[in-house]
């Protein structure tokens, strides 16, 4: 049974009692004075206030951006742009260890996926796009490529300094500035991420982060910003898509997902199992791309559905320190709130629902590794996003019949498929309808690889030589 232990402090990064909004290369406090507090979701202890960028300091970091962008940045060559970014990169690797311990304090994500995955993913997409600044001639989009000015940028919580690396590396390297909005749950890392700004001697301007809540990002939404780029729920891309629509501001959006993960009779079934925890249980169900929908055939699927739970029963959920732990904590109690009502539809529909028999923590935001069984198309849980660690599984005959299944959603974002034969992988990877499909394997992500959505799950691309194009004129 895990117990939940508090790291030592020695772990733990020095986080400040207070940080300001980073305008113009300084923190500096809101115009009207207004913040708020970031908890740390696995004790429910207040980590640090922020201030709460307004209507006023929106418009300040826009104008700094846009002074940088035409007196600075975009003056200055690929090669030196490239300099920056890639002194960028090297500071994060410098510091990966104080990124990852802060983002597990301010998410809740386990220590082995911050130390293992964010912050060196993060690292890698500055490095990739530093290569690009001075070669954007030779990308293949046109002789002459120019950046688009200034671009504003909205980020969710699921991976906060990812998320920030994979909106500001691109837009740098092409010669654009940055206003970019944390989520309100988790501003910790891009705040630490402003103080390497500083350090790496970027121009003042260049960057720029406004902590605040939805009203902050609406109101940079509707500032005079070249380009919006926007990750989120698909209520909230809508809604931004709307109120730009007319405007000379482009936009692209990356939204939800409810991944299928099939799994044919000759998948290899141990490395599949795997690839269902890693698909489902990874970051705790908080992905975009999360393998949320189990499709296993019919004649294999009691022998996965075991060696399935046998493996859930292993996984270890609690403190996000502790270096053993699979699952930490839920990132906030709305989040928590909106996994429970959504499970207990589950529930209500008839479903039949498994958790392993763990003990949580007294204190915080935690959630079960779930598993719905018996789940039929028409319930909310096979059709919702649930942005928490819960699988349902749903079964299928044929190899048609899963495809039909899995595109059976407005969503298109990733899908993965497990069998030992290459031409299987190869025919359903052109009939599923998604933007990334793995094969034998599930969340894999690399910068040069292009990452974004098909359907309802959004527009654009990120990473690789596509996600240059969201943020050029050719
Ligand atoms: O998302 P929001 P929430 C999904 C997931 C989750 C649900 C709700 O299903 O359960 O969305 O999460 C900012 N104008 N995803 O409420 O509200 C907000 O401050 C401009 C999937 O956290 O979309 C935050 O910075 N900005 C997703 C960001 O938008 C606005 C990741 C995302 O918050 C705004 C997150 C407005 N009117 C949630 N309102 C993914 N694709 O990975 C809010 N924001």
């Amino acid at each position: 049974m895990f117990e939940y232990a508090p790291a030592p402090e020695s772990v733990r990064p020095q986080i400040k009692e207070h940080y300001g909004l980073f305008v113009d290369g300084e923190f500096t406090d809101a115009a009207d004075g207004a913040d708020f507090k970031s908890v740390n979701p696995s004790t429910e202890e207040v980590l640090f206030t922020v201030a709460e960028a307004g209507e006023a300091d929106v418009q300040a970091a826009v104008a700094a951006a846009r002074r940088a962008q035409e007196t600075v940045w975009g003056p200055m060559s690929g090669a030196e742009r490239g300099k920056y970014l890639f002194r960028i990169a090297r500071l994060l690797q410098e510091k990966a260890r104080e990124f990852a311990v802060a983002e597990s304090l301010d998410n809740g994500k386990p220590i082995k996926e911050t130390r293992d995955f964010d912050v060196p993913t993060a690292a890698q997409h500055f490095f990739y796009h530093a290569g690009w600044a001075d070669k954007l001639a030779y990308a293949g989009l046109g002789a002459d490529p120019r950046p688009l000015g200034v671009i504003g940028q909205v980020i969710p919580w699921n991976f906060p300094l990812l998320m920030l690396a994979w909106k500001i590396a691109p837009a740098l390297a092409c010669g654009n500035t940055a206003v970019l909005k944390p989520a309100e749950t988790t501003p910790l890392t891009a705040l630490m991420f402003a103080e390497l700004c500083q350090e790496a001697d970027l121009p003042p301007g260049v960057v720029n982060i406004l902590p605040g809540a939805g009203g902050t990002g609406a109101a940079l939404v509707a500032s005079a910003v070249d380009k919006v780029a926007f990750t989120g729920s698909t209520a909230v891309g809508r809604a931004i898509a709307k109120s730009i629509a007319g405007s000379k501001k482009k936009l692209t959006l990356e939204l939800g997902g409810k991944a299928a993960n099939i799994v044919f009779d000759d998948a290899p079934i141990d490395q599949a199992v795997e690839g269902i925890v890693n698909g489902i249980f990874f970051n705790q169900g908080h992905v975009c791309c999360a393998g949320s929908r189990l499709l296993v055939q019919e004649s294999v699927a009691d022998e996965v559905l075991a060696r399935l739970k046998a493996r859930v029963e292993t996984l270890r959920v609690g403190d996000p320190l502790d270096k053993n732990t699979d699952i930490g904590a839920i990132n906030s109690a709305e989040q928590l709130e909106r996994i429970t009502a959504l499970t207990d539809t589950g529930r209500g529909e008839g479903a039949e629902v498994w958790q392993p028999d763990c003990d949580l923590p007294d204190r915080g935001f935690w959630f079960r590794p779930t598993v719905f069984t018996g789940v039929q198309q028409s319930m909310r849980i096979a059709k919702e996003e649930i942005f928490g660690p819960v699988l349902s599984v749903l079964t299928f005959r044929t190899p048609d019949e899963a495809i039909a299944k899995a595109n059976n959603t407005p969503y298109g974002l990733s899908a993965g498929v497990w069998t030992e034969k290459g031409s299987k992988i190869l025919w359903a990877a052109e009939r599923l309808r998604a933007g990334v499909v793995w094969a034998n394997t599930f969340n894999q992500f690399d910068a040069a690889s292009p990452f974004g959505g098909l359907k309802e799950s959004g527009y654009g691309r990120e990473g690789g030589r596509q996600g240059l194009e969201a943020y050029l004129d050719v």
